[in-house]
């Protein structure tokens, strides 16, 4: 039989704040009507749909002093923070439906600070084309969905950096990231200097997926609060269309697939975001819909005799 998971609540984060395209606020929505709430009651998960949480409007401004909308990401993100936070204090596993991934910073503070809590370790893993890990000097474009892996690390505004309590959020040493391939000259550098471990497509194509995800979750064991931050963009734009900054050359189908089932395997997935799904850039939803086949699979869903 599948295993058990603990209730699930489906949190809704409908905003494009930290984005440089519009419609990501549309996210939650297309989750929903791709069905995520029933796939994972189907699999025998207790699933409970918070609705939508609520924030300032995106106006569409130019950047300030490298930041586009900083007031707003900080509102969104606390929000985003407390809604994560008051679930996994209730012993339930949180998905964040975004939204774009600035929200990142609010929903991974929450998940760090509950593991200091609870004396359990922390593991983000980061699946993304992008390693958003820029800062407000380096950003090509003051977008924040960019910045939020340098955020959780300690660089950054205060208000997001502090936003939890203790900077920094998170180590550099407990992420990491997997799919990545764009990644701009001046976050280049931060990412070497800080240490991030970084499973690039390169790396990929060299090991294959199947070594790679061994490598990542190496060590999570029983103490292991493991995160997955799911930026829709991490797969590649062939089969999913659905987001604002394609990237080419991502996993594919069965790679995609397989990331999933094996986070399923080691049975320590603790919380998870779906974020930059843009349904105004999909076709027919097909993005969302398999984000959620995906969500299956990390769920446990496989085929014959694995179940
Ligand atoms: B996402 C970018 F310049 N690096 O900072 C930037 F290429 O959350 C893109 O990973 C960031 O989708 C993409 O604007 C953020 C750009
Ligand atoms: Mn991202
Ligand atoms: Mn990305
Ligand atoms: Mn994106």
């Amino acid at each position: 039989m599948s295993r058990r998971y603990p209730p699930v609540s489906l949190i809704g984060a409908p905003t494009d704040i930290g984005a440089g395209d519009r419609g990501a606020l549309m996210g939650p929505d297309a989750l929903r009507i791709a069905g995520l709430g029933e796939a994972l009651a189907a699999r025998g998960v207790d699933v409970a749909d918070r609705g939508n949480l609520d924030g300032p409007r995106n106006p569409w401004l130019g950047p300030v002093d490298g930041y586009r909308h900083l007031d707003q990401v900080v509102a969104w993100n606390r929000t985003v923070m407390e809604a994560v936070a008051a679930e996994l204090r209730d012993g339930r596993l949180p998905i964040l439906m975004g939204g774009d991934h600035c929200l990142g910073i609010g929903s991974i503070t929450a998940v760090a600070n509950h593991c200091r809590a609870t004396g359990k370790q922390l593991r983000v893993l980061w699946l993304d084309a992008h390693a958003d890990f820029n800062t407000h000097e380096v950003t090509p474009s003051g977008n924040i969905h960019g910045m939020p892996v340098a955020c959780l690390c300690g660089i950054g505004p205060d208000v997001l950096t502090s936003l939890g309590g203790s900077v920094p959020s998170v180590a550099a040493a407990q992420v990491r990231q997997i799919g990545i391939r764009s990644v701009d000259e001046g976050e280049k550098r931060l990412v070497k200097e800080h240490g991030l471990d970084v499973y690039d497509m390169r790396y990929i194509d060299e090991v294959g997926m199947k070594r790679t995800m061994e490598e990542a979750l190496a060590g999570v064991d029983a103490d292991t609060h493991l995160h997955v931050s799911f930026d829709v963009d991490f797969l590649d734009p062939s089969i999913a269309p659905g987001v604002g900054t394609t990237v080419p050359g991502g996993p594919n189908y069965r790679e995609a697939q397989l990331v999933m089932e094996m986070i399923a395997d080691s049975g320590r997935l603790g919380s998870l975001d779906i974020v930059e799904l843009n349904p105004m850039l999909d076709t027919r939803n097909q993005t969302a819909r398999l984000a959620v086949d995906l969500v299956e699979s990390l769920f446990g869903k496989s085929t014959l005799m694995r179940d």
